[in-house]
């Protein structure tokens, strides 16, 4: 796709998530950083967002993560966001921060734990109803530590039980992606480790099922492209949470550890042809900016999206199909590596022109005196985090 007109129409309706999460203080388990001007409630969370999406044009939405967003209202804090021109996105449900779940929630041997987890799954429902979202995330950090802990099988049964129980609450327009994850916090087994044991359950649950691919989640060297290409084959990608890492799950910015790669998966993506918002991919910054200012951070990894997307959009497909099948290894290659070695910020600048934008909207955002100003009024309350 080299026709320059669409590849630009392509760029100006992509559709980036932010995560609410992204712009309150996180850490690791040695140290989490206070930063000054961080939001004290969704609400700030929502604001800091909603500038992202006012200097980037393409970050409509903010996912919000359940109870580290609770509020007494949902339908009016959609209300406020779409007053700051952004929508609530994706319901990400928290069954991994109370003490009945050391042994796991929804696959966890009690069933009273195992009741309370899917209650907080169907209460994340009913907040969808009132914030209009489409999508409930779930990742569970369930798993065991040690050989024999408990039975993995049996786990599978009690996680299977609590996903279609809350399939069967879905609404018709509303979807549950399953993210799976290697390990952490569990060592041993993680209950949904791999895309495979997530899709498995996705089959077995229903056409409104579908698995979310976290780029921090696999073993290292681990081809994600190829798993985004099969799960595009089978029709169950649900979506991304884009981060990048250089180990384990680091969250760092997209694109920051790895360009190459996050441009190899927008391209299995183009491949797929998912790449549109019709396509109902969800494309999500999962990030934790921990040392970084975090409105400035969202910003830097939504145009490192904006940039694998686009040299992914100039491949010459034509010319990469003719060199596949003739068998021209070198070629081949030789087409995606001249796309991922273009300059394509003159034409992300581009675009932003024609959206009325900053060409550069981390200069513009610098500009613009927001981070001053929230550090001057936010002062006082409490700063939002992981509140474990
Ligand atoms: C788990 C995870 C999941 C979120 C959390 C913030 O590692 O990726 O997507 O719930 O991070
Ligand atoms: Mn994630």
């Amino acid at each position: 796709m080299r026709n320059l007109t669409a590849v630009k129409a392509a760029l100006a309706t992509q559709r980036i998530e932010t995560p609410s999460w992204a712009y309150g203080n996180s850490g690791t388990r040695f140290k989490v950083f206070g930063q000054p001007g961080v939001p004290r409630n969704p609400r700030e969370k929502i604001a800091d967002a909603a500038q992202v999406h006012q200097f980037t044009g393409v970050a409509p939405s903010v996912a919000v993560h359940i109870p580290w967003d609770q509020v007494d209202d949902y339908a009016a804090l959609a209300a406020f966001a779409a007053d700051l021109g952004v929508a609530l996105g994706t319901v990400n449900a928290n069954v991994f921060q109370d003490d009945d779940y050391r042994l796991g929630s929804v696959a966890n041997p009690d069933p009273r734990v195992r009741r309370k987890a899917l209650d907080h799954l169907l209460e994340c429902v009913d907040i969808m109803d009132a914030t209009g979202s489409r999508d409930l995330k779930l990742w569970f950090a369930d798993g065991t530590n040690y050989p024999g802990q408990d039975d993995i099988r049996a786990r599978q049964d009690r996680l299977a039980g609590a996903l279609a129980a809350v399939y069967q609450r879905l609404g018709p327009d509303q979807r549950m992606v399953l993210e799976y994850k290697l390990f952490e916090p569990s060592f041993y087994t993680m209950d949904v480790p791999d895309w495979g044991t997530s899709l498995l359950h996705c089959l077995a649950l229903g056409p409104k099922a579908a698995v979310i691919v976290d780029t921090g989640h696999h073993a290292p060297g681990t081809n994600i492209e190829f798993i985004v290409a099969v799960l595009l084959r089978a029709g169950r990608l649900g979506g991304f949470d884009f981060n990048s890492r250089f180990y384990a799950d680091d969250d760092l910015m997209a694109g920051a550890a790895d360009p190459f790669q996050l441009c190899r998966i927008m391209h299995a993506v183009g491949s797929g042809g998912a790449r549109a918002p019709e396509a109902g991919v969800a494309f999500m910054l999962d990030q934790c900016h921990n040392i970084e200012p975090k409105i400035p951070g969202q910003i830097r990894s939504v145009l490192n999206v904006q940039e694998a997307t686009a040299k992914a959009l100039l491949v010459d497909r034509e010319a990469l199909a003719a060199a596949q099948l003739a068998g021209d290894v070198l070629g081949a290659n030789a087409v995606l590596m001249d796309a991922y070695d273009t300059d394509v910020r003159p034409l992300l600048a581009q675009v932003r022109g024609d959206m009325g934008l900053d060409p550069d909207p981390v200069a513009a955002y610098a500009r613009s005196g927001y981070a001053e100003k929230i550090i001057a009024e936010r002062v006082g309350g409490t700063p939002a985090g992981w509140g474990s």
